[in-house]
């Protein structure tokens, strides 16, 4: 699967590719990050990208010509690809989106605006899909589609190490993940709990399953309310409440 960032700073991107598990996915051939700089594509000799608004007021659009210019160019490859506008009027980008984006295995090219604004003829034909990572306003789309990269990559089988599996990733069953320790075990008075120094592995399965549990209850009660519990997560639910119930008599 490739992914191709059109964007006036290709170097935040290329960082970007360059280091982590991405990076580690991109010498494993299991996946392409590219970069293509708008301004290389721009009309005219000053290498203008941008133009002041029809109708007046402050700051500068993004000029079609050259973005069309670098989609085509991007879709020469593989005309198949589907073209991403990152956008704060996008439809909302989750881990089921994710999951959407790295099943469907289609190259993908964001479009990564800058200045007041794309002009608006972008949607006629230039963008198959706007997506937006949250309700805030940033100065680029380069943040939002190192984010959605980011996370759809690491769905492709074989990015992720074997051992680095994303079965118990937050949000794949609308739970959130268990709490992590590692050495020390007593760190300023604080102790990681028995349970997973016992090497009694159903325990442990337990004792995660019911840390999920309490995590979501406490931090993110929406997610419980979407989601049915199962018998095991009713019954650790209950044994909760029973020992709070005698935190409270003693
Ligand atoms: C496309 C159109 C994505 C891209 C407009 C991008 C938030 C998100 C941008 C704009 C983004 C998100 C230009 C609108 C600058 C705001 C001040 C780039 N912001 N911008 N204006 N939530 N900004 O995913």
């Amino acid at each position: 699967m490739d992914f191709i960032v059109l964007t006036l700073f290709p170097e935040l991107i290329n960082s970007f590719f360059e280091h982590g598990m991405i990076s580690r996915g991109i010498k494993k051939k299991l996946i392409k990050g590219h970069c293509i700089n708008i301004r290389d594509f721009s009309c005219d000799r000053h290498n203008t990208v941008d133009d002041r608004p029809y109708g007046g007021g402050s700051g500068m659009v993004m000029k079609l010509e050259s973005l069309q210019a670098a989609i085509l160019h991007a879709k020469k490859k593989n005309p198949e690809s589907r073209v991403v506008l990152m956008s704060p009027q996008g439809t909302r980008f989750s881990q089921k989106k994710a999951f959407e984006l790295a099943s469907r295995n289609k190259d993908l090219i964001f479009v990564c605006g800058r200045y007041e604004g794309i002009d608006e003829r972008i949607y006629t034909t230039l963008v198959d899909e706007e997506i937006s990572i949250g309700d805030y306003v940033m100065t680029g789309g380069e943040v939002a589609s190192m984010v959605i990269i980011d996370s759809t990559a690491r769905l492709i089988p074989g990015v992720l190490g074997s051992s680095e599996s994303f079965k118990s990733d937050s949000f794949i069953d609308d739970r959130l993940e268990y709490a992590h320790y590692t050495r020390p075990e007593e760190f300023e008075g604080l102790k990681v709990p028995e349970v997973l120094l016992s090497g009694n592995h159903e325990k442990i399965r337990l004792w995660r399953k019911r840390s999920s549990l309490q995590r979501t209850f406490l931090k993110r009660p929406d997610l419980l309310q979407k989601n049915t519990l199962d018998a095991e997560e009713k019954k650790i639910l209950k044994q909760w409440r029973q020992e709070l119930e005698t935190l409270v008599r003693e």
